[in-house]
């Protein structure tokens, strides 16, 4: 484990392959039930380049009027399929938060999709940290300050990979800036997937 600032612990190859791939099988099941949908940016309607889906009580969504947490997909009206239990291990093992996240969301990259520099401030409980695991393609990741202007730093994600963003790292500035396209063969299609673990509520 590494901190790389205060609050912010990366686990390098928490997941060995055949781990990362078991965590694959559950995510199938998942996006059969609850399909990636492309969310739109608040009243520009701009899309965004990542794909996205949820499992849990309840899921994050953007579109023209707001982001939120709500308890059913934006396209087929079903409540999101719960946690598979890999996935909630994740967090028994490396949250170190007693608490159980109510959220996962499910961003999918492919080689063009990027995320722009954001804070999460959507969650009402800032106590709980956030858990993201990388799988598939590698990316670029960026985190910076609690203000956008901060000085940031670039750091590689690799399958496996778990970052847990707690106490003052909660609130700092992230984004993805590239995927590396083609240094993964976990998924099909290729891309990256990453899971974030919240406590929304
Ligand atoms: C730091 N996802 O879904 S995960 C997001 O790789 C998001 O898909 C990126 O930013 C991704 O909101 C980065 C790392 C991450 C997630 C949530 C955070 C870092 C965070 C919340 C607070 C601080
Ligand atoms: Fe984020």
């Amino acid at each position: 484990m590494l901190t790389l600032k205060p609050g912010l612990r990366l686990y390098k190859s928490a997941l060995d392959r055949s781990a990362q791939e078991a965590l694959v099988v559950g995510l199938r099941e998942v996006l059969r039930e609850a399909p990636l949908f492309r969310p739109v940016m608040p009243r520009t309607g701009k899309a965004f380049s990542v794909r996205m889906s949820n499992c849990g009580p309840l899921g994050w969504v953007s579109d023209r009027s707001s982001y939120r947490y709500q308890t059913t997909h934006p396209e087929t009206g079903r409540n999101w399929p719960p946690m598979p239990d890999s996935i909630l291990r994740l967090w028994r093992d490396f949250a170190g938060h007693d608490a159980a996240p109510d959220a996962c969301l499910i961003n999918f990259y492919d080689a063009q999709a990027r995320m722009g520099p954001h804070q999460d401030r959507d969650e009402q409980d800032f106590a709980a940290p956030i858990l993201s695991l990388s799988l598939g393609d590698s990316c670029r990741f960026r985190h910076g300050g609690e203000k956008r202007g901060d000085p940031s730093e670039a750091i590689r994600l690799d399958s496996g990979d778990i970052l847990v963003f707690g106490g003052p790292a909660r609130k700092m500035f992230h984004g993805v800036d590239r995927i590396f396209s083609g240094t993964s063969t976990l998924l099909s299609p290729p891309g990256r997937i990453n899971l974030t673990l919240r406590r929304a509520r």
